[in-house]
C-alpha cells in the first residue's frame, strides 16, 4: 500500500493540511484504564458525554466494521501572537478566533476521504474532528504527529502545538508510522504556570479548574466559581496560557496559511460590548464562530466574571 500511502500524502498536501501520519486502530489498555481514571476522577466534570460510547471510544471496529487504518491529520490554527492584560478587553483563545474548525477541516478530511475511495474503490472511511468518541490524542501520538506534553497538549516538533487533530477510520490497510520521543524533558513551565492548579500531574488536566472548561463547555447557567474566576485576569473565551509558555511554541509555532482561522476582530473583544450585546448581533457576530458555543448567555457569565477579576486585581 505503499504508493496509495504516497498518493495519500500527496493530496493531504493540496488540500493545506499540516502533517498526516497512519497508525493501526489498536488502543492500549493502559490508555483506556487511564481514561476510565480520568472519567472516575470526574476531571470531565459536567461534560457528561465523556461518559458514553466507551465501547465505541475503546474499539474502532464497532465504528467502522473491518477497520484497519486510523490515519491522522494536524490542521495548523496559528494566528500568532496579540497584546495582553488590556483592562477593557478579553482575550479569544487562538483555536477559536477564526471560523468553526469542525466545518473548515471536515470539508478537507471528506476531500481526503473521498480520494481514498477514487484509488480503492471498494474501500470505507469515516471522518471525525473532535465530536466522535474517538481518542483523538492517543492516536496522535501514536502515529507520531507529536508528543503529548506535560499540558495535555500534542506537540509537534515541526509546529508546536496550535494545531486541530482530525482523523479517518478507514478499512484500507496501510504501512503504518512509529511514535517519536517526548521532549518535554525536565521542563515544567505548563504546569508552574497554569493560574489554577488544573493541571494535577503531567498530562493530566482537572476540567474543574481549568480555565477553558469554564468559559466554553460550562453550561451558561453554571456559575464560574470564584476561586477560578479570579484567577483569570484576561480569558474570554478559552486559554492558551499552557501553550504559550511552552518552549516549543516560541520556537516552532508557524502562522497558518489557512485565512479561514485569522480574523484580528475576534482575538481581542470588548467586554462592554459584550455585555450590551442583543441576541440580534451575537448570531450575526459569531455566526461560523467556535464562540456561539457558550451562547450569548453564556458569553456575558464570562465577560462579566472577566470585568470583576480584572477589578479587584487594580
Ligand atoms: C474534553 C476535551 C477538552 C476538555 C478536557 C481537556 C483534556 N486535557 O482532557 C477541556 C474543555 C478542558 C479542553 C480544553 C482544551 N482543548 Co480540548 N478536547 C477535549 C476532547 C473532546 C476530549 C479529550 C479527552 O478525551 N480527554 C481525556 C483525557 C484523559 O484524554 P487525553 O488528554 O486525550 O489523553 C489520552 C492519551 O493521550 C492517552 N495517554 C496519555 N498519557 C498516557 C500514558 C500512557 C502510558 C498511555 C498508554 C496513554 C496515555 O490517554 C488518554 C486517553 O486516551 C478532545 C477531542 C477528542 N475527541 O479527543 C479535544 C481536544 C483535546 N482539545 C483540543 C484543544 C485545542 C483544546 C484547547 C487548547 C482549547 C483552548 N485553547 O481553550 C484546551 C487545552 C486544555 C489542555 N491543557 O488540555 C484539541 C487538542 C489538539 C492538540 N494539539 O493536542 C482536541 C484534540 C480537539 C481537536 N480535534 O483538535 N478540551
Ligand atoms: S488551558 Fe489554562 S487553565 Fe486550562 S490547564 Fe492550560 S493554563 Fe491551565
Ligand atoms: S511547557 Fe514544557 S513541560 Fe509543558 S508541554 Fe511544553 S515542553 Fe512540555
Amino acid at each position: 500500500m505503499k504508493n496509495i500511502k504516497d498518493e495519500i500524502i500527496k493530496k493531504s498536501i493540496e488540500l493545506g493540511i499540516s502533517d498526516i501520519k497512519f497508525t493501526s486502530i489498536e488502543i492500549e489498555q493502559a490508555a483506556i484504564t487511564r481514561y476510565q481514571h480520568w472519567i472516575d476522577s470526574k476531571f470531565h466534570s459536567s461534560m457528561h458525554y465523556l461518559e458514553n460510547n466507551f465501547e465505541k471510544r475503546t474499539n474502532v471496529q464497532l465504528i467502522l466494521e473491518q477497520a484497519k487504518t486510523v490515519i491522522v491529520c494536524a490542521l495548523n490554527y496559528y494566528p500568532g501572537d496579540y497584546s495582553t492584560n488590556n483592562k477593557d478587553f478579553g482575550k479569544v483563545s487562538r483555536y477559536a478566533q477564526g471560523k468553526d474548525y469542525h466545518i473548515t477541516f471536515k470539508n478537507k478530511l471528506a476531500l481526503l476521504a473521498e480520494f481514498l475511495q477514487e484509488i480503492s474503490p471498494n474501500s470505507n472511511s469515516k471522518v471525525y474532528v473532535d465530536t466522535g468518541a474517538i481518542f483523538e490524542r492517543y492516536f496522535a501520538e501514536k502515529a507520531g504527529i507529536g508528543w503529548q506534553g506535560k499540558n495535555g497538549n500534542i506537540i509537534s516538533p515541526k509546529i508546536g502545538s496550535y494545531f486541530f487533530i482530525g482523523i479517518i477510520i478507514t478499512d484500507v490497510e496501510f504501512e503504518t508510522d512509529l511514535p517519536i520521543k517526548n521532549h518535554c524533558g525536565t521542563c515544567n513551565l505548563c504546569l508552574q504556570i497554569c493560574p489554577t492548579q488544573a493541571i494535577v500531574s503531567p498530562k493530566i488536566i482537572d476540567s474543574n479548574k481549568c480555565i477553558a472548561f469554564w468559559t466554553i463547555e460550562a453550561k451558561p447557567y453554571q456559575e464560574i466559581p470564584s476561586t477560578i474566576a479570579d484567577k483569570n485576569q484576561d480569558w474570554l473565551f478559552g486559554c492558551d496560557i499552557c501553550q504559550e509558555v511552552c518552549p516549543w511554541n516560541k520556537k516552532f509555532a508557524k502562522v497558518t496559511q489557512i485565512q479561514d482561522f485569522i480574523n484580528p476582530n475576534n482575538s481581542l473583544i470588548s467586554l462592554t460590548d459584550i455585555i450590551q450585546m442583543e441576541q440580534e448581533e451575537f448570531s450575526l457576530k459569531f455566526k461560523d464562530s467556535p464562540i456561539k458555543r457558550t451562547k450569548l448567555e453564556g458569553l456575558k457569565r464570562n465577560a462579566f466574571a472577566l470585568i470583576h477579576s480584572k477589578n479587584s486585581k487594580t
